[in-house]
């Protein structure tokens, strides 16, 4: 295997940067610009040269072993000043030496993969964990990372190999005449697996969505005050509000966490008949993100009658309660009402997420419900008796076998190349 190496932090100036050299040559190229490199695991400063002598950086070098690093290979780490200048000198010694070469995007985690060292749910949750910006983000990804879900299927399939056994055996010694009926323990067993898979199951629309985030559209007649709620809740001026109706007519993003979830507010164009065909098109752009939204909040102007159909979980208020003097009603202007409604929203999406399970992506949803079919076929099976035994333990393999790729034990070579291109260079 080539030996790798690649920047493992962000580009650009920074306190501190690491370069990370990983593979077999990874130690003797390491110590062609650092003389000796210190013992594995006892960090030590050294100074850095080129090929001429001359000094690129003093800095901490961390050296690893083979079976104890990240990508479970011999690895080097350079924490060098965070300097572009250091940088770009140290990657063009790194990448003149015939003997080593750059990662590709993800090569360190793949390496990581191959050895052993992380399951596939750990590969994905960690990309999750890169890109997390929020309180739920981190936790869900850190705890697929910490290896939960693959413990979780480890059991699993632990038991389902205990039931598949039960019943080959059962099989093997069917001329013998053993009087043991395994159907009852062989039930119990797939029952108690088929109802974890499917509670994981039911979770993961929930756990996708702590990943993608919510989108909450703030909806309203023009002028009502939505453009002015939308800047209120940013805490930053996002969107032009004014007088004139209509100021509004693209859909504008704004990204923030409440209630410890990620949440794109949108803040879109008043409806109205609208003569204008700008307008218009904004216009119909609010109405079709707002039916797509996960959430909507209707402002609504003091003598306004609401005239459409609530989802469950909309929310209404109504706007610029200080003009009003309406207790009820929020305003933009003096906050009233304000943390109420942000606290509302948090609620509504605290609710939907709570069902929320290890399983966070569509690969896992496939291979859950195609382990749960099959889990469902081998207990129909079961009730044909002993005769059907051999397919019944067929199905719990083919059962076992799903799960099995959702770790990247089995058939997954094929998913690699698309699990590891979300990823970026050095990691
Ligand atoms: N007094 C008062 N004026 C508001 C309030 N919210 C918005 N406005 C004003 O109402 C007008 C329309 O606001 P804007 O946010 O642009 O409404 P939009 O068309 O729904 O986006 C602007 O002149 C705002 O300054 C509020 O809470 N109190
Ligand atoms: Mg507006």
């Amino acid at each position: 295997m080539d030996t790798i190496f690649a920047l493992a932090s962000a580009v650009g100036k920074a306190g501190v940067s690491v370069v990370r050299v990983s593979g077999p040559s990874a130690w003797d190229a390491c110590s062609r610009l650092c003389g000796d490199i210190p013992a594995p695991r006892r960090t030590a400063l050294r100074r850095l040269t080129d090929g001429a002598g001359q000094i690129l950086d003093e800095a901490l070098v961390l050296v690893f072993e083979e079976g104890k690093s990240f990508t479970g290979e011999r690895t080097v780490e350079f924490h060098l000043h965070g300097s572009i200048a250091i940088l770009r000198a140290v990657l063009r010694e790194l990448g003149a030496m015939d003997e080593i070469r750059q990662a590709e995007p993800g090569e360190f985690t793949r390496r990581a993969l191959e050895h052993d060292r992380l399951d596939l749910t750990q590969v994905e949750a960690l990309a999750d964990l890169i890109e997390a910006e929020t309180e739920s983000q981190r936790n869900q990804a850190m705890t697929v990372f910490a290896g939960a879900l693959g413990q979780k299927v480890e059991a699993w399939r632990e038991d389902l190999i205990f039931a598949a056994s039960l019943l080959e055996v059962t099989i093997d010694f069917a001329d013998e005449e053993v009087p043991v009926d395994v159907s009852d323990d062989v039930r119990a067993a797939l029952l108690k697996v088929k109802s974890e898979v499917d509670r994981e199951l039911a979770g993961v629309d929930a756990a996708e969505r702590i990943r993608s985030g919510f989108e909450v559209a703030i909806v309203g007649r023009p002028n009502v005050g939505k453009s002015s709620l939308l800047n209120v809740l940013a805490g930053r001026d996002a969107a032009i509000t004014s007088e004139y109706a209509g100021t509004t007519r693209d859909v504008i993003e704004v990204r923030m966490e409440i209630a410890g979830l990620p949440v794109t507010l949108l803040d879109t164009a008043g409806l109205r008949e609208a003569a204008d065909p700008v307008e218009k098109i904004g216009i119909q752009r609010a109405r079709d993100r707002a039916e797509l939204a996960d959430l909507r909040v209707f402002l609504l102007e003091a003598d306004e009658t609401l005239d459409v159909s609530l989802r469950d979980g909309d929310i209404i208020r109504r706007s610029k309660g200080d003009l009003s003097g309406d207790a009820e009603a929020i305003s933009a202007s003096t906050g009233q009402g304000i943390d109420a409604l942000v606290a509302q929203i948090g609620e509504t999406l605290s609710e939907r997420v709570q069902s929320s399970g290890l399983a966070t992506r569509e690969r896992h949803r496939l291979a859950f419900a195609e382990g749960s079919a099959a889990l469902e076929t081998a207990l129909e099976l079961l009730d044909f008796g002993p005769e059907r035994y051999d397919i019944a333990a067929e199905e719990v393999r083919v059962s076992i076998r799903r799960l099995e790729a959702l770790i990247g034990r089995v058939d997954v070579e094929n998913l690699l190349d698309k699990i590891f291109s979300s990823f970026c260079l050095g990691k």
